[in-house]
């Protein structure tokens, strides 16, 4: 058993709250008109004496953030209806993906950057995770740029005390776990192709026997791993029976979307239109012709406490729904993207990047659904086209080639298609009306009369957020703040 690691502070992540502010034309901070106070997002930029804006966007920030995350931007035409003016800009911060360092901070020369309270935070949870004795030690034999190897470490750093994982056979397992050796520091049952979610019924079966014998009082973990070829296909019966029959456990898929282990066969996760060994391209096919089966759906069905979609470009957010699951004493169900560059013909430091671009084009949506509740915990500001991520990963190269085929148009109306379904389950606005709101929002850019103007998403807030601030120096001497600016808050 690993001992029980340090424990990652829980105010950090989706429920940071995101908010959106911004100035209108007169300098009023259009954050109170939204009822949010100075100080909810990560940062506030910070006031002169005379009241005007302290940043004089010399980008050095933007320069020192290692995750890149801030976006500088001078003279930029503020209004349609209005020339630029000099020295306008914008300052933005993609608090989605900061880690909270505070280099920024440190580098800029005019101490423009106010720290709030949850930058502290996100910075605390970021310590935890780098000192966190990893689960998965190094020396395993998974492929360099595997995106199997990011979410189980991602996957265990949410673990608090004991557990016990098992994996179906795959790539994570027989690399994993070669006899002699493993690279699991926890508990760990290698297991087969079809059952490990049967497997891991029996164990805590056993260990709930013992605790009710009062042989043992500890809480222990049980998280089950399997492959899309051991989850959605050939462990499908076992993992619904395990979740129906409710064990406490977490089962989580990664879904590399194929065999891989065993030379790239299809499975019912294979994207429509990718090559695998055995949806070759030629004269008669062109890579797999149906859609890849709604996994996360079919356990929506269940009616299980919780289940969600993630993927490991966003740490905090997959960090959270596992923890979230994995403090649920029952059944839960988390279905995680998982790149592989050797089946997606891809670069092996593309990964994070691919995944990302997954969320970004709707392919991969990221959301969560909480006793039957549906809640997008991502909503990109701007939708991708899915070509974007498709060709980048050489399994559908050969799709630019026949063109003439329209699969690229079949998969497009595919990935809209379930998107909107999915709005619609979260009780979002449509993709249309979102474009509109954003075009809106551009148009009417720093004239924010109506404060609600950004503020349409009807759920939950989403995780993405941002610190942002249009500047223009002449017309807003009082200009307050850089502003946390979540485009998606309800209030
Ligand atoms: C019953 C059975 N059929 C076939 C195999 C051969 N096999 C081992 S791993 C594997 C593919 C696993 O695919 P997936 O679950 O998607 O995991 P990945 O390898 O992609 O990580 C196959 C077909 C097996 N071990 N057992
Ligand atoms: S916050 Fe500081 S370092 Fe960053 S752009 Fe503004 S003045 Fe420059
Ligand atoms: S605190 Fe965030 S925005 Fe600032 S440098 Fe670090 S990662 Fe970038
Ligand atoms: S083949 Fe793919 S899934 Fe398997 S170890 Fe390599 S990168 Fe990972």
């Amino acid at each position: 058993m690993s001992e029980s690691p340090a424990r990652l502070p829980a105010a950090c992540g989706p429920d940071i709250a995101c908010e959106m502010s911004r100035l209108d034309a007169d300098g009023a901070n259009v954050r109170e008109l939204l009822g949010k106070p100075r100080g909810a997002g990560l940062f506030d930029l910070a006031l002169t004496q005379d009241g005007g804006c302290a940043c004089i966007l010399c980008g050095i920030c933007a320069k020192v953030c290692p995750v890149q995350c801030i976006d500088v931007r001078r003279e930029r035409k503020v209004d349609k209806t209005r020339a630029c003016e000099p020295g306008a800009g914008s300052f933005k911060v993609d608090e989605a993906r900061c880690i909270g360092c505070g280099h920024c901070i440190e580098s800029c020369a005019l101490n423009a950057l106010e720290p709030t309270p949850a930058l502290d935070r996100r910075r605390e949870f970021f310590q935890v995770l780098a000192t966190k004795e990893q689960g998965l030690a190094n020396g395993h034999g998974l492929c360099s740029g595997c995106g199997a190897s990011i979410v189980v470490q991602q996957v265990l750093s949410a673990v608090e005390g004991p557990y016990v994982a098992a994996s179906a056979t795959g790539c994570l397992e027989v690399s994993t776990s070669r006899y002699p050796y493993t690279a699991w520091k926890g508990s760990f049952i290698h297991t087969n192709f079809e059952n490990v979610a049967a497997t891991l019924s029996g164990v805590e079966t056993a260990f709930r026997a013992l605790r009710k014998k009062g042989a043992m009082d500890e809480h222990i973990k049980f998280i089950a791993f399997g492959g899309d070829g051991g989850t959605y296909d050939i462990g499908l019966q076992s993992l619904s029976g395990a979740m129906e029959r409710g064990h406490s456990m977490l089962y989580v898929c990664y879904d590399n979307g194929g065999y891989m282990n065993t030379g790239f066969q299809r499975s019912s996760a294979t994207p429509a239109g990718a090559w695998t060994s055995t949806s070759p391209v030629g004269t008669e096919l062109i890579g797999k012709e149906q859609h890849r089966k709604n996994l996360t759906e079919i356990m929506v069905a269940h009616r299980l406490e919780y289940v969600a979609q993630a993927s490991p470009h966003d740490p905090i957010d997959l960090i959270h729904k596992a923890s979230k699951a994995l403090s649920i004493d029952g059944p839960t169900f988390l279905n995680v993207l998982s790149p592989c560059p050797r089946g997606w013909r891809s670069e092996n430091h593309e990964t994070i990047e691919l995944a990302r671009e997954a969320a970004d084009t709707c392919y991969w949506p990221l959301f969560e659904v909480e006793h039957g509740r549906y809640h997008l915990t991502y909503r990109p500001k701007q939708k991708l086209p899915v070509a974007r991520w498709l060709e980048r990963q050489g399994r559908f190269a050969h799709l630019a080639r026949n063109e003439e085929h329209g699969m690229l148009v079949t998969i497009q109306q595919w990935v809209d298609d379930e998107w909107e379904l999915l709005l619609e389950k979260c009780r979002e606005v449509p993709e249309a009306q979102w474009a509109h709101t954003r075009r809106r929002a551009r148009e009417e850019d720093l004239v924010m009369n109506q404060p609600r103007l950004h503020t349409q998403s009807l759920g939950e807030p989403l995780t993405a957020s941002m610190t942002s601030s249009a500047i223009e120096w002449d017309r807003w001497p009082a200009l307050s703040s850089a502003m946390s600016w979540g485009a998606f808050d309800e209030d």
